[in-house]
């Protein structure tokens, strides 16, 4: 029999539908309470699920290993289920509602016998908020829990609001046998339901994350005119006290935490510059009754990648991970604290690595090659509330208000370091034509050229085509609409080295973006749009070679051209459907070029 805190039918009737289905012996409700995570970790430690580290050194952190071949996102595992095929677009993998039930209830059939299924209420979003949208996640996974209590909101107070708004996400999760052959991520945007099965990585059973607040969210956004985005949303308090937000796009494991909680770099320093971060990932935006563009960040915690994670590239999040954390995959060291390629200090002697194997340093494959104590997509989740950073705006119903938006990839050679679109339908157009390289958070090769609009590829619920018509048309919404930039901070010279120092050093590019949306520096106009004057850019206790700015800023003419021929090719996939706007345009871009000197 299962006891029910909720007197909402639809809540009730799911819960028990599900339970059914999966049959788990009994059902556990999550209340969001001190007391229920600490009878979960128990349960957990016992079940050798986490493992407790160093109480003095990492109080309240705990190892996770997933398995071997459960480590990042599965995108070709990963379906949008509409009726229409048309609806979920060339950009997603598809499968018609029926036959993906079909699939998925024959593996989720029994699969939490002689389990729990705990059923876990949350709120993306401060709960009440006009951007927030309600979820239930249903699981058999403690580390799924705990995780979940960290990044987002559980309890009593989304019950009730459950009662008031009768609508919420259905979330159902199973490990089930955590076979990669009966692994499925289902999302039914036309139910508001999401089926995760077979898999107990973060970005596949995390529901409330990707699942929800990107593939579901964009869905619903463009039903109710607004923007669900793969973005960070920070502040930068100008020495006068005035603090300024922008959010920014760059694909999976491309800085996007890093920047969100940069530490101002010595040269900069005078100015007093102080940075506040609200979300390293994800955006929810709305026009606001002023007419601008507002922002939240749905979630209340970070899942970070580990692996590069030091004081240099991110001594915030070095210190945030020092309580209070989750780490999955990273390597365990003697004295039970934990240790990535790329971390603080010397390589440790030896430990345990990602797969439980005894590991020590510079240890060799049969092959030769090295054999990493982490995973490269090893991460930590955390709250945002120990971010040094943290946004004191966290919890603000109207979020910040956002003065610009900025697009940025990994282009070698391409992008110049930032430029400036000419305005709204000109900036969708340099979002919707953003190109990355492969990251060790998704599966495949890593390294490959991809296009990746947006950084939304992965997480656009529906066929990207309307996508791009619902940033065109939210562009007609807003009296001032914020300015749009792309920025490229891995531009390499002719031996293959950054030219950018990076991290830290992306305040001085953030500076012109603010001066630019604030009519306090003029720029140079080129066929790609608006590029800085070297002389805006403020370099002061930097050291770049002579002319490497110039080069960092240059609009290579031929590179462009080629550009040309992957984005015809790219926005050819859309066919009838792509915004005339866009393929507009295109044409103008290649008109400059050909007209520029
Ligand atoms: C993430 C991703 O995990 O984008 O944030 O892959
Ligand atoms: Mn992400």
């Amino acid at each position: 029999m299962i006891k029910f805190p909720t007197h909402n039918k639809k809540l009730k009737d799911w819960v028990t539908k599900m339970a059914k289905l999966c049959q788990p012996d009994e059902v556990v409700w999550i209340d969001g309470s001190e007391a229920q995570k600490i009878i979960l970790e128990k349960e957990a430690l016992a079940n050798e699920e986490i493992i407790q580290l160093n109480k003095e050194k990492l109080p309240g952190c705990f190892l996770h290993r997933t398995a071997i071949d459960d480590v990042a996102r599965t995108e070709h595992l990963t379906f949008i289920c509409t009726k229409k095929k048309h609806d979920a677009g060339p950009n997603n993998n598809w499968m018609s509602p029926k036959a993906a039930y079909k699939k998925a209830r024959a593996i989720f059939k029994g699969a939490m016998r002689g389990r729990t299924m705990y059923v876990i209420p949350f709120s993306m979003g401060p709960v009440g908020s006009e951007f927030s949208k309600i979820g239930v996640e249903l699981t058999d996974s403690r580390y799924v829990v705990l995780n979940m209590l960290i990044m987002t909101r559980v309890g009593e107070l989304v019950l009730k609001q459950i009662e008031k708004e009768d609508n919420f996400t259905k979330c159902l999760h199973s490990k089930a046998e955590l076979d990669i052959n009966k692994r499925l991520i289902l999302h039914f945007p036309e139910d508001n339901t999401i089926w995760s099965v077979g898999s107990g990585y973060g970005g596949n059973v995390l529901l409330g994350k990707k699942c929800l607040s990107l593939r579901i969210a964009s869905h619903i956004a463009r039903k109710e005119h607004w923007l669900a985005e793969h973005m960070l949303i920070m502040g930068i308090e100008e020495p006068n006290g005035h603090i300024e937000y922008v959010v920014a796009a760059f694909p999976s494991a491309c800085g996007k935490t890093n920047l969100a909680m940069l530490v101002p770099p010595e040269g900069l320093k005078v100015k007093g510059y102080r940075i506040w971060t609200v979300g390293d990932d994800i955006a929810w935006m709305r026009v606001d009754s002023d007419g601008t563009l507002w922002a939240i960040n749905p979630e209340s915690g970070f899942f970070g990648v580990a692996p590069g994670t030091n004081s240099k590239t991110n001594p915030n999040m070095v210190e945030t991970v020092k309580k209070d954390t989750i780490f999955t995959n990273v390597l365990l060291k003697s004295d039970k604290t934990v240790w990535w390629e790329g971390a603080d200090g010397e390589v440790p002697a030896n430990g345990i690595d990602w797969q439980g194997r005894p590991w020590k340093s510079g240890l060799k494959d049969v092959n030769g090659k090295p054999v990493l104590g982490a995973h490269p997509n090893s991460r930590f989740t955390v709250p945002i509330m120990n971010c040094p950073s943290a946004s004191f705006r966290l919890e603000q119903h109207h979020g910040v208000p956002v003065s610009a938006v900025i697009f940025g990839g990994r282009r070698e050679h391409l992008a110049p370091l930032v430029y400036e679109s000419f305005n709204w339908q000109h900036g969708v157009f340099v979002g919707s034509t953003m190109a990355s390289e492969r990251t060790a958070a998704q599966v495949g090769q890593v390294g490959e050229v991809r296009r990746d609009p947006m950084a939304m590829l992965p997480f656009c619920g529906y066929n990207m085509a309307h996508y791009f018509r619902h940033w065109l048309d939210m562009g007609k919404k807003m009296k001032k609409a914020p300015k749009i930039f792309h920025v490229n901070w891995f531009r390499m010279d002719e031996s293959g080295k950054f030219m950018w120092p990076g991290f830290t050093e992306n305040l001085r590019v953030l500076e012109w973006i603010l001066d630019r949306c604030n009519n306090r520096v003029e720029a140079y106009k080129t066929p790609i749009g608006y590029v800085p004057y070297p002389a805006d850019i403020d370099l002061t206790g930097i050291s770049l070679s002579d002319g490497a700015l110039e080069k960092l800023l240059e609009v290579r003419k031929d590179d462009w051209v080629g550009e040309l021929k992957g984005i015809k090719k790219f926005f050819s996939e859309f066919k009838k459907d792509l915004p005339l706007e866009l393929w507009d345009e295109y044409e103008s871009l290649s008109q400059r070029l050909k007209t520029s000197e």
